[in-house]
């Protein structure tokens, strides 16, 4: 009796890791899609706003983008936020539920040139806006600052139009200065409540000096560009 309990165990064992074994596969093989699709449309959007800062140079003699860089959101940080959203664990969940796996950011000079970059971007009749969080007009109790727009582009695959989600930060030299370094000083977390109240004050004051900062920077370009006509 034991015996067959045994072999409909193992068999049940087996049978289950075949059933997962396909399932992996399938996942994998859908995941893989699922991420360069994401690659794609960063690729577009990033050459999107190349074609801006090239265009904008011919016209104004000066490059409103400093920089630009992109990041596939990394499986564990997926994980953790449909976690934390209490969203299924699906790749459809996913595609549907998170916005931001295909991320580019585009580092500006001046203030004007992140709202003249983002009207142009918008403008294009094959990006459609999902949503837009101005952190520069509303910045978060912290102080982070930035310019968030949840897209749409499409891109083209060999047989299909896939329309893609991503989520483009648009900020200045400042706010990223700011942002970088308030990132990497947020993973210090064995502070005790004195320090770690000091620090998020001082670190508010810091990204108010910088917004001053910007505005000055910003009112000094405005004055020698009145000039040089
Ligand atoms: P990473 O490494 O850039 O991927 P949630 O994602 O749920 O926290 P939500 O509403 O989806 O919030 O997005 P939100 O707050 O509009 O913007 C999320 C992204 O903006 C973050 O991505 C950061 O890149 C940036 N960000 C937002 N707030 C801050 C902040 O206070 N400090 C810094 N340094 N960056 C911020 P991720 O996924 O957290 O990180």
């Amino acid at each position: 009796m034991s015996e067959i309990k045994d072999l409909v165990n193992k068999l049940q064992e087996l049978l289950v890791d075949e059933a997962n074994k396909k399932t992996v596969d399938n996942m994998f093989a859908s995941s893989k899609e699922l991420m360069s699709s994401y690659r794609c449309a960063i690729m577009e959007v990033e050459t999107k706003f190349k074609v801006l800062n090239d265009w904008f140079n011919l016209q104004h003699e000066r490059n409103p983008i400093e920089s630009i860089t992109s990041r596939l959101k990394s499986p564990e940080s997926i994980k953790e936020k449909l976690e934390r959203k209490k969203f299924p664990m699906t790749l459809e969940s996913i595609e549907q539920n998170l916005f931001d796996v295909a991320g580019v950011r585009v580092i500006c000079s001046f203030i004007d040139d992140v709202y003249i970059l983002a009207e142009s971007f918008l403008k294009q009749d094959d990006i459609t806006l999902i949503e837009k969080k101005d952190y520069i007009k509303n910045p978060k109790p912290n102080g982070y600052r930035s310019l968030h727009l949840i897209i749409e582009v499409p891109i083209f695959l060999q047989n299909e139009k896939k329309k893609v989600k991503v989520e483009v930060q648009l900020r200045t030299i400042a706010m990223e200065f700011w942002a970088k370094l308030e990132h990497r000083l947020r993973y210090k977390k064995h502070l005790d409540e004195k320090t770690l109240s000091y620090t998020a004050e001082e670190l508010l004051k810091c990204a108010e000096d910088s917004a001053n900062l910007d505005l000055r920077m910003q009112n000094i370009r405005d004055i020698i560009e009145k000039q040089d006509i």
